[in-house]
């Protein structure tokens, strides 16, 4: 007993000195910085407010910390937004600067959701802008201003921030030495808003945030009263909330009627030149500093950005110092420490975003930038989800493990590596009007989805419009690593139809539970969910032009599921399920092939038989590239 005390009272100190130094650190940016506002002109005379934080210790010159943003520059560094930088990087001392981009906040100007990109060669124009100008053009003026800095420029930032740091990639401003984009969005069309183009219902409320320009410059938030059309009475039942709207178009009528951002979304139902242009990624060409892009595994807002912007980085800029780092979090997990790091019900270590904030964010920045330290960081630094430990790779997708391909036999078998014959059928009735729910548990009405990433898939296993299908026990660990692609050989009796693929590691039936649930969250049998996504079928042969399906015609769709890392070990099986509609989540394919999904009617949604047959496979890992017939990932 005796010792059990002496135990718990270090547990509160160590509690108390956490709270103390978080206190502390708070404390410590106000009595070791001075803090400065400005109006930045930038090339077309529109003017970017900036907050600064210099360090008082004026005994040495500093580099800079840019990060630019649409989420009030104004409450950054109060550590009321987790988007600040770390105590790490504010004790070891730089120039802070937080910037709101063109049309947010106090800032100038009209704002463009992911703004596209004009290539430097093609800017005859001198005055044009986009996100990669306007951030040349803030560096420049920061450099010669700012007094005390050191010449050089790091940029962070997390989620849209995180696509700012990336836009600022093309024609990069020669003092900029250190780029760390962390769940940076690459392309709406793919992240957040849709998902291989299926709207994400579960963002709606969102729009509120993005679909308004202000009349002023503010430090508040001018669009609440839009935001308060959901959250006046906040539903508790999501799904319930969501059903009873009905078709998208009644979100229109109903609360987004003057929401400019949800006009394109409508208007541009397909991968147009509207979504085309704001597609970062063929941009990040010609970058010759150090690049460390940051993701969550379980990160359901941007997952595809992170992966594919490190591999596009990758493939088209053999000089840059470029790398990646995946660790077990949601959406910027990395950086708040939580001590015990879980997601939703899964224990995965202890401080691992510390870990990143002290080991990896803060070495990055001081090596490239005040040629501090050692630059020991590999070029994939990956948390296996299974082993629950980091990896080093040189190469990602790694080489190190073989390639798996899943397929689908009869009883509900997941054959590892075995084909199953062609004529194997299995088929399932597809309802809108009941639709798969995409949580175990009954959630709000959110403004982004995040827990259900890693979350338990037995309420949907039991349904019978949910084809499951799993291995017998593991005899041996199995390492499953890199890209994933699913290949369906479908035939469907209506004309359209989403296709949900997920993979899943189902734990033994003696699994402990784990301390930090509630006692009613059962780990013996736990089918994890380890990598889901969804594709709307009818972009099967091209996301510009939609295709219905021939009803009853055997047809191919593939897609991919973003990357993983994860050991299925042994006692575990591995489970693949397989249906059709994800709700909230994902909004309903009415299942008979309308030309936009968003204006259509009630009587559009009907039930559909979906048949998958014995030629559908899952291919994962291997360290070439899987690619399918839409190479959209350029
Ligand atoms: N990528 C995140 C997001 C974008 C748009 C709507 C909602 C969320 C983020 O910036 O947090």
């Amino acid at each position: 007993m005796r010792f059990f005390m002496i135990f718990l009272s270090l547990i509160l100190v160590s509690l108390l000195i956490q709270a103390q130094d978080f206190k502390a650190d708070s404390v410590y940016m106000r009595t070791h910085y001075d803090k400065a506002e400005y109006f930045i002109p930038m090339r077309d005379g529109v003017k970017l407010f900036a907050v600064v934080y210099t360090p008082k210790d004026q005994s040495k010159k500093y580099p800079i910390l840019l990060n630019r943003t649409c989420y009030n520059a104004s409450t950054y560094g109060d550590w009321k937004t987790y988007s600040h930088p770390s105590m790490y990087l504010v004790r070891d001392k730089y120039i802070f600067v937080f910037q709101d981009v063109r049309g947010r906040y106090m800032s100038e100007g009209t704002f463009d959701n992911m703004r596209p990109n004009i290539p430097g060669n093609d800017r005859k124009n001198k005055t044009a802008i986009d996100e990669s100008s306007d951030t040349w053009d803030t560096i420049d003026w920061l450099i010669k201003n700012i007094k005390n800095n050191n010449g050089r420029v790091g940029m962070y930032g997390i989620s849209y921030p995180g696509f700012f740091t990336a836009a600022a990639l093309p024609d990069a401003h020669p003092a900029l030495k250190a780029s760390i984009p962390q769940a940076p969005i690459s392309d709406f069309f793919f992240d957040d808003f849709h998902h291989m183009g299926a709207y994400l219902q579960s963002y709606t409320a969102a729009f509120a945030v993005f679909g308004y320009q202000k009349n002023s410059s503010t430090r508040e938030d001018w669009f609440v009263n839009e935001l308060m059309r959901f959250y006046a009475q906040p539903p508790r039942d999501g799904y319930e909330f969501h059903l009873r709207l009905g078709p998208l178009k009644n979100i229109t009528e109903k609360y987004h009627f003057d929401n400019f951002f949800w006009k394109q979304i409508i208007e541009h139902p397909n991968y147009d030149d509207f979504w085309q242009k704001r597609n970062i990624l063929p941009h990040l060409r010609g970058i010759k500093h150090a690049v460390l892009t940051v993701g969550g595994w379980f990160d359901a807002e941007d997952l595809y950005g992170p992966l594919n912007i490190y591999k596009t980085i990758e493939a088209n800029n053999p000089q840059a110092r470029n790398s990646i780092i995946m660790g077990p979090w949601g959406h910027g997990d990395w950086a708040r420490e939580t001590g015990k790091s879980t997601h939703n019900h899964i224990y995965f270590g202890d401080s691992l975003s510390t870990f990143y904030m002290r080991d990896v964010e803060r070495k990055f920045f001081a090596y490239h930038l005040k040629d501090e330290g050692t630059s020991d960081l590999p070029e994939a630094l990956m948390f296996d989800t299974g082993t629950k430990q980091w990896k080093r790779f040189s190469t990602w997708p790694p080489q190190e493990y073989k390639p798996v391909t899943l397929y689908f036999a009869p009883g509900g078998r997941l054959s590892v590596n075995n084909p199953v014959p062609l004529d194997v059928i299995h088929e399932y009735i597809s309802d809108p009007a009941k639709p798969v729910p995409y949580t175990s548990e009954t959630e709000g009405l959110t403004f982004t989805p995040r827990k259900f990433m890693s979350d338990d898939q037995r309420q949907a296993s039991r349904r019978p419009d949910v084809l499951v299908f799993e291995t017998e026990p593991l005899t041996e660990d199995i390492t499953l690593a890199g890209e994933i692609m699913a290949r369906l050989r479908v035939s469907i009796t209506g004309t359209d139809a989403d296709f949900v693929v997920k993979l899943i590691d189902v734990y033994p039936n003696d699994h402990p539970n784990y301390d930090h649930n509630p006692k009613n969250v059962v780990m013996g049998n736990y089918q994890q969910l380890v990598r889901s996504e969804v594709f709307r079928g009818r972009f099967r042969n091209s996301f510009e032009k939609p295709e219905p399906f021939v009803p009853n015609q055997q047809t191919d769709v593939e897609f991919p599921l973003q990357d993983i890392l994860h050991t299925f070990k042994k006692g575990h099986r591995i489970m693949i399920q397989i249906h059709s509609t994800w709700f909230p989540y994902i909004d309903r394919n009415p299942q008979k092939y309308v030309d936009n999904i968003y204006l259509a009617n009630e009587e559009d949604f009907i039930k559909s038989t979906i048949r998958i047959h014995g030629a559908s496979k899952v291919e994962i890992g291997g360290h070439q590239r899987l690619t399918c017939k839409l190479d959209f990932r350029k």
